[in-house]
């Protein structure tokens, strides 16, 4: 029977399962059935921790439909946590999809290196604008103009600012952002209301798990999304429904986030 620990970073939760001495993932169907709420343990996505050749470890995570993302920012806290909670041991890379990062413990929270946002339209990917970058274009969606500023941290986001995040019907419009054809690869949306110039409150609609509490790679594109509009500076917090993360872009181009990680219990499956 496979052990597993559960986990939350700002409320965007995570089935952690070690599979280092396997280098196992599981199928689409087990995985969102680890994550469904009613039949399962209940989870945003799962994280699978593997052996690297390349840095100390390597994640990946799959989203609550069993679809893999290239990478998770509340989640590798969780990670960084679950591996060095109580160790000596502050520091790791970590291979991911967006590369390999570095993550740090300080005092209670973890702060990764999220590496450089990408910008550019094809990269993203974000179709019909070629190579460029994507600040403040329209796209038409459900009969609405919205204005979007797309980010890539590795996975994609449609960072839309608008004046109220509360009223945004976040069930209704995140659906029709996610599988809109200007995204390729499906996209995250950001909602996103400037309340200062170093305070952002997000709302978000994730690719493969719908509406989560908080989104890590979100809340960085969301941070490099109003600095390029001039809407904010380079460091912001940013207010998510889960809680807040502490977002730094800094001189190096990389984008630095500070937030918590908890495990919440652990436990074994017995499907
Ligand atoms: O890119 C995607 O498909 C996301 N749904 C992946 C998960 C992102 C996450 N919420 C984060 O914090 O960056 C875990």
């Amino acid at each position: 029977m496979k052990k597993f620990e559960k986990w939350q970073g700002c409320g965007n939760d995570f089935v952690i399962i070690d599979s280092r001495v396997d280098d196992e993932i599981d199928d689409v169907q087990k995985i969102s059935q680890i994550c469904d709420r009613h039949f399962g343990v209940g989870a945003d996505g799962v994280i699978y921790v593997l052996p690297s050749k390349i840095a100390d470890v390597r994640m990946r995570i799959f989203n609550a439909d069993g679809s893999e993302a290239e990478m998770c920012g509340n989640g590798i806290r969780c990670f960084t946590k679950f591996l060095l909670d109580g160790k000596a041991k502050k520091k790791l890379k970590v291979e991911t999809g967006a590369g390999i990062l570095t993550v740090k413990i300080i005092g209670e929270n973890v702060t990764v290196d999220m590496g450089e946002p990408i910008l550019s339209a094809k990269k993203i990917p974000v179709a019909g604008y070629g190579e460029e970058k994507v600040i403040g274009e329209e796209i038409e969606v459900d009969g609405k103009i919205f204005k979007m500023t797309c980010v890539s941290m590795g996975n994609p986001h449609c960072v839309v600012f608008v004046d109220d995040a509360e009223k945004i019907e976040l069930e209704k419009i995140g659906p029709r952002f996610e599988v809109h054809e200007k995204f390729p690869k499906h996209t995250n949306t950001e909602f996103v209301q400037v309340v200062g110039k170093n305070i952002l409150r997000m709302r978000v609609w994730e690719r493969g798990s719908g509406i989560t509490l908080a989104c890590g790679t979100g809340a960085c594109a969301t941070a490099v999304a109003a600095n390029l509009n001039n809407l904010a500076e380079k460091s912001v917090e940013v207010k998510l429904d889960g809680g807040s993360l502490k977002i730094d872009w800094q001189n190096d181009n990389h984008i630095y986030m500070t937030g918590a990680a908890e495990k919440v219990f652990s436990g074994q499956f017995d499907f």
